[in-house]
């Protein structure tokens, strides 16, 4: 209050066009966070870290600074210190204030002054800069080590707390934003220790030499961290192929070229999997772009001619296709560009058109060289395409044959299907059924005007392991993508699909949790646009019922149950029945627990991190049974509460 009435004393005196701006601006961010940073849930959460992290990766990729260090403080406040050369505190003529309050106070201000202070490189929806950040933040606290002192000055919602002060001395040189978030403006403010680290990693390998630090001090012992990678994404593909075999070396190159910073690294492995990520001016170009075409054209072109220069493709022979040659492919590029053009839906898609011709040309040469002076890797690659090549035409011909023969018989659906009657897709479910004997239970239970039940029997192929060729060839998948109605493979049209909600139910066990896993990987490899579009679901089956005479209460989370039993009058008479498969239910209690629309609890699946399920499916995969729980508890973070 005492603040606010200074504010306006001295807002009477010098009352500038320049002030109205920034209050309205900053207002504007606090009224409509979304515009500014995209969602106020965790997700926008964490964009204040990022934001206010990539100012400090700025100065580092500047040449500045070496050393940045986030903590999550006790009381859920964040800090980002960086031994940069300190934000400027002195007066900017064209707003009459320190640099550093204009930073904090004026929209799209990080970066605009200080012309000449080095290489800025800023991107996107990114540096849309910490005045966002000091706006959506109860308190902020910056300071700025420079000229052996000490600089302060306090925020609250973006207000200052009167004027940049000198608050002591030091030797240090750098910058720290202390904020804590506003808990009326975000759904939630506590920030996930997990997610901050691995985007810290992330930006750790994108900028050789930096060492971020973080810790978590909001537990009794404090989570530390610390990244340096001295061979930026290099080591970033090492991470990446940890638990694959690697069919080649590491290629790597790095180049300052006139469109920009290029750098690539890749490795090819014997799985059968893609695993490319691209960057630009270190923001995740999920969409692609020029750079990502770039690349794939010199990949696709520099295997053919080595192909046919030495001898493995034969004249009458076709150039493998682009397709062929991404399988086992590991590898990440990273562009860094003066003007960079942020498209499509997500404005994550790179459209400098010099980048293609600048990726391209690089790459190819850098890639040629590699294949002349590594003959054994180069045939191994060749062979690995090759024999996807090969197996890309089986499974042409396997798709065909489950095409022909679903058109043969009518399209008829498999007979295990237990079909609802409804035929809007928008109104129906598809219950993907773990065992026989369950499956019956939730015919007799569910509602047949939109509810169609798949019996799936014992474990389905582990896709991991398998092409798509084999996989067709497995009745159970077949049953189920005939079900679904929208093809696989390059014939795919998701608007084809048969229903709106596809629901895993599986037992609560280890068992059925490999099947759910299973049944995942294959949609997460396969199957994909199902996940994307958000139709895929896992049912959630009680884990106890609760009875005392007529009353009945059904649990579902462990934690729930202390609740539920509060909720009978004398909790020492209830009886407790724990549920181990869905076996154990008739149909009617399945209907009331699991099928009931009204009453049931699912979870939606939500990939959206193709690194992380990428390394989740691996882990699983293992026969160790260890990485499987660790995958079904962090499964349970990937999905997300529906409430129905
Ligand atoms: C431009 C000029 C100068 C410093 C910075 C930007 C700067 C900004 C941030 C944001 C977080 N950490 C930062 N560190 C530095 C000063 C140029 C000079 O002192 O000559």
């Amino acid at each position: 209050m005492n603040a606010q009435k200074k504010n306006d004393t001295q807002a009477a005196s010098n009352y500038s066009a320049e002030n109205i701006q920034v209050l309205e601006g900053l207002q504007a961010v606090r009224k409509r966070p979304g515009m500014y940073i995209g969602t106020t849930d965790v997700s926008g959460l964490h964009h204040l870290i990022w934001e206010i992290v990539d100012n400090s990766i700025d100065e580092a990729m500047a040449g500045f600074c070496k050393n940045i260090d986030v903590i999550i403080h006790k009381d859920g406040s964040c800090s980002v210190e960086d031994d940069g050369r300190g934000i400027p505190v002195d007066k900017v003529a064209k707003t009459g204030k320190s640099a550093l309050e204009t930073v904090l106070t004026v929209l799209h201000a990080g970066g605009k002054f200080g012309e000449g202070g080095g290489y800025k490189v800023s991107g996107g929806l990114h540096g849309v800069g910490s005045s966002v950040v000091n706006a959506l933040s109860t308190v902020l606290v910056a300071t700025v080590y420079r000229d052996g002192k000490v600089y302060e000055q306090t925020y609250k919602k973006g207000d200052p707390q009167g004027e940049v002060e000198v608050v002591g001395k030091s030797e240090k040189r750098g910058t720290k934003i202390h904020f804590t978030p506003d808990a009326s403006i975000f759904e939630s403010v506590v920030f996930d220790f997990t997610t901050v680290l691995n985007r810290l990693r992330q930006q750790a390998y994108l900028t050789k030499g930096v060492t971020i630090r973080i810790s978590d001090e909001r537990e009794e012992s404090p989570r530390r961290y610390q990244f340096y990678f001295e061979g930026g994404i290099k080591s970033y593909v090492q991470h990446l192929n940890k638990n694959k075999e690697g069919i080649s070396e590491i290629v790597y190159l790095e180049k300052d070229a006139p469109e920009g910073m290029i750098e690539v690294a890749l490795q090819y492995t014997s799985t059968f999997n893609e695993l490319v990520f691209t960057f630009a001016n270190n923001i995740h170009t999920t969409e692609g772009g020029m750079h990502l075409t770039g690349f794939r054209s010199a990949l696709t072109r520099t295997i053919n001619a080595y192909a046919r220069q030495f001898g493995f493709l034969k004249e009458k022979e076709d150039n493998l296709s682009a397709e062929d040659v991404r399988e086992g492919l590991t590898a990440v590029i990273s562009v860094k560009l003066g003007n960079p053009q942020f498209e499509g839906q997500t404005k994550s898609k790179l459209g400098n058109a010099e980048m293609r011709t600048a990726v391209e040309n690089v790459f190819g040469e850098t890639f040629t060289q590699y294949m002349e002076e590594h003959p054994q890797d180069a045939k191994a690659i060749f062979m690995k395409c090759a024999l996807a090549a090969r197996a890309r035409l089986a499974a042409r011909a396997a798709r065909d044959t489950v095409i022909r023969k679903g058109a043969l018989e009518g399209m008829t659906l498999p007979g295990k299907l237990a079909d609802c009657t409804s035929r809007d897709p928008k109104n129906s479910e598809l219950y993907l059924v773990e065992g026989d004997s369950a499956g019956g239970s939730a015919k007799q239970g569910r509602n047949r005007e939109f509810q169609a039940i798949l019996p799936l029997k014992g474990k389905i192929l582990n896709v991991e392991q398998a092409r798509m060729d084999k996989m067709l060839a497995n009745n159970e998948i077949r049953a189920l993508i005939i079900a679904l109605g929208i093809g696989i493979g390059d014939v795919m049209d998701i608007t084809k699909l048969r229903y709106d909600r596809v629901v895993i139910m599986t037992d609560a066990d280890v068992d059925g949790a490999h099947i759910r896993t299973l049944l995942m990987t294959m949609f997460y490899r396969y199957l994909r646009p199902v996940i994307d579009g958000g139709h895929l679901f896992i049912a959630q089956p009680p884990l106890y019922k609760l009875t005392a005479g007529k009353k009945v209460e059904y649990v579902y989370l462990e934690d729930k149950k202390e609740a539920a039993l509060k909720t009978f009058p004398d909790p020492s008479k209830v009886g407790i029945q724990r549920y181990k498969g869905l076996g154990e239910m008739n149909p009617e209690q399945l209907w009331e627990t699991t099928l009931d629309p009204a009453r049931r609890m699912m979870y939606k699946v939500n990939v959206d991190d193709a690194e992380d399920a990428d390394r989740v499916f691996e882990t699983l995969m293992g026969a160790e049974v260890l990485p499987r729980k660790k995958f079904i508890q962090s499964h349970a973070k990937k999905v997300k509460n529906l409430d129905i």
